[in-house]
């Protein structure tokens, strides 16, 4: 029997397509300086925080000659929080940079996450290990979490270890959180006269770590493929059978454009979007109300299924509830001990409701206990609520479901409602990357390589003008500072990468909004199918529909 699956052993063969820059020999290629820089906010904070790292400017590469280039060198790399398809192909493709320009150079892969880097944990990558997983999703070639290197005494000891395995330079491959965490290490290990490099890589689903020199990060585009592929074929049941309305929670986090691509895709009769919640502050039973009218219109052209796409941060999004949130961090935070020391539910909750503010007393009381229940679990490592463990979808059904039996009682709702709930997330999070992830991330890894030849530190490999094929598309670097903001975190300002939420006035949102009354109530879905590797490039190489929308004049 076969270990290994036919695509993937296909996969093996694919060989990335680089920008028409990273075609010519390695030694040829070099940088360009742009101006200085300015953080996206805080500027005066920001620079007394990065006194050695602010205000460095954004990088191109030209052809030319880098004389550092062919030095021998050990290079550290991490994969950092949740999975996204394309994470072995960075490493893919830092290691074939790395070896092309000194076949004595070594890369090693730190174990588990930042935590092999705090444990010591790593294993040289080997060419034959390497191969094994190109082309491949998952994160499984070094494993990946999510522990956090911010304090001190934790850049303390990473420099340690860096130093005991002679490894001069790291990359850190995570979303908005790991990169900050670069900038910081980055920003520590100069103010030590350590000569060092620090390079963060943009990697989330999400999607939400995006700016004017980041186009999007990698695995956004290969997990909305598989999440609009399964909500097409859900559609397509429901259309067949016509008996189910389908809630489906969408991966994301706090934005939602993974929710709003996906609408794109496949063209629903609603999909919620949380920034839209937010700006126009839509309370629980609004955003219960807009759904029960849908089903209603619905149900009057015999027609009693449907397909609702929900957001995972919605449930932070609704004022009421987002304050709430914010109370409960910030109470737990405060009283971890005391609060951890409460055994049953019963006692938990009494005390929370104690400790909170009238209002947001009377809201926690008002939510059904399992959602109760989810509020209270376990914070991540930055204090906040984790919005994948709370069941949204099943918090809209029973809502909903309620209103719906009211307005029957009343006789103004006349059709028959059944229902099915459902949260895509870990299906989409490690599959195999996309042809346009594959490249992209190849590419991002590449990209890391060479500016760590240029002695660059406390920046993000950036890729832009994505939407266009890969020859065209335009590599460089960002200082990580200039994506930095304050935020406030367990009670206190922070330097943090201020997340990309999905912009109400941009062409996506707007192409959206334009369609959407009408997907509401006539059944207009589009089916996207599977995932296509080998084929026409019109099949194959299709980038993001909210990436395609952004970038048209
Ligand atoms: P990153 O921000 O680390 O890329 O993770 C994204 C994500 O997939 C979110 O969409 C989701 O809320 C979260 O990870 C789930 O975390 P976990 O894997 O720890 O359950």
């Amino acid at each position: 029997m076969n270990d290994v699956s036919l695509l993937q052993k296909l996969r093996y063969q694919y060989k990335p397509k680089l920008p028409a820059i990273f075609q010519e020999d390695i030694r040829n290629i070099t940088i360009e300086k742009g101006e200085p820089t300015e953080s996206v906010g805080n500027q005066t904070e920001l620079k007394q925080m990065f006194e050695k790292t602010y205000g460095r400017p954004v990088i191109t590469f030209t052809r030319g000659k880098n004389p550092n280039i062919s030095l021998k060198r050990n290079v550290g790399v991490v994969l950092s929080g949740g999975q996204a398809p394309g994470g072995h192909n960075v490493i893919a493709g830092l290691f074939d940079a790395l070896t092309k320009s000194n076949s004595q150079s070594k890369l090693f892969g730190f174990l588990g996450g930042p935590s092999g880097i705090l444990e010591n944990k790593a294993i040289e990558l080997t060419p034959q290990y390497i191969d094994t997983y190109r082309n491949t999703g998952g994160f499984d070639m070094i494993g990946s979490g999510r522990t956090k290197i911010e304090t001190e005494e934790q850049f303390e000891t990473s420099l340690h270890t860096l130093k005991e395995r002679d490894i001069r330079s790291l990359v850190i491959i995570g979303g908005d959180d790991s990169n900050t965490n670069a900038a910081l290490l980055a920003e520590y290990v100069l103010k030590k006269g350590e000569e060092m490099t620090i390079i963060g890589v943009p990697k989330t689903i999400d999607g939400d770590l995006r700016g004017e020199h980041v186009d999007v990060s990698f695995g956004f585009d290969s997990a909305t493929k598989v999440y609009s592929e399964l909500i097409g074929n859900i559609a397509r049941d429901t259309n067949s059978a016509k008996k189910y309305w389908h809630f489906i929670k969408l991966m994301g986090r706090s934005a939602s454009h993974i929710c709003l691509e996906c609408a794109l895709k496949t063209h629903p009769n609603i999909a919620i979007i949380s920034e839209e919640v937010e700006d126009t502050q839509k309370t629980l039973n609004q955003i219960v109300e807009d759904i029960v009218d849908v089903i209603v219109r619905r149900s009057e052209n015999g027609e009693n299924f449907g397909i609702t796409l929900i957001p995972e941060g919605l449930i932070e999004f609704i004022p009421e509830v987002g304050k709430l949130i914010t109370e409960l961090n910030k109470l737990l935070a405060e009283h971890e001990l005391h609060f951890n020391s409460l055994k049953t539910f019963e006692d938990q909750s009494e005390w929370v409701n104690k400790n909170l503010s009238r209002d947001s007393s009377y809201v926690f009381s008002s939510l059904p206990y399992p959602i109760q229940r989810q509020l209270l679990i376990d914070r991540d490592p930055h204090g906040n609520v984790q919005v994948s463990r709370i069941e949204t979808e099943k918090l809209l059904l029973d809502l909903v479901s309620d209103r719906l039996g009211e307005l029957k009682n009343e006789g103004k709702y006349r059709g028959k409602f059944s229902s099915q709930t459902h949260f895509l997330g870990y299906e989409g999070r490690s599959g195999f990357p996309t042809n346009f992830d594959a490249d992209y991330a190849y590419s991002l890894g590449y990209n890391a390589f060479l500016l760590i030849a240029e002695g660059l530190t406390g920046y993000m490999t950036a890729i832009k003008n994505l939407v266009k094929p890969v020859e065209d598309w335009i590599p460089g670097g960002v200082p990580i500072t200039m994506m930095m903001n304050l935020e406030e975190r367990k009670g206190k300002l922070k330097p943090v990468i201020k997340k990309a939420m999905v912009d109400l006035k941009g062409k996506a949102f707007k192409t959206f909004v334009r369609h959407r009354n009408e997907w509401a109530v006539k059944t207009s879905y589009v089916y996207p199918g599977s995932t296509q590797y080998f084929g026409p490039a019109e099949l194959c190489e299709v980038r993001p529909e909210s990436l395609l929308l952004e970038s048209k004049d």
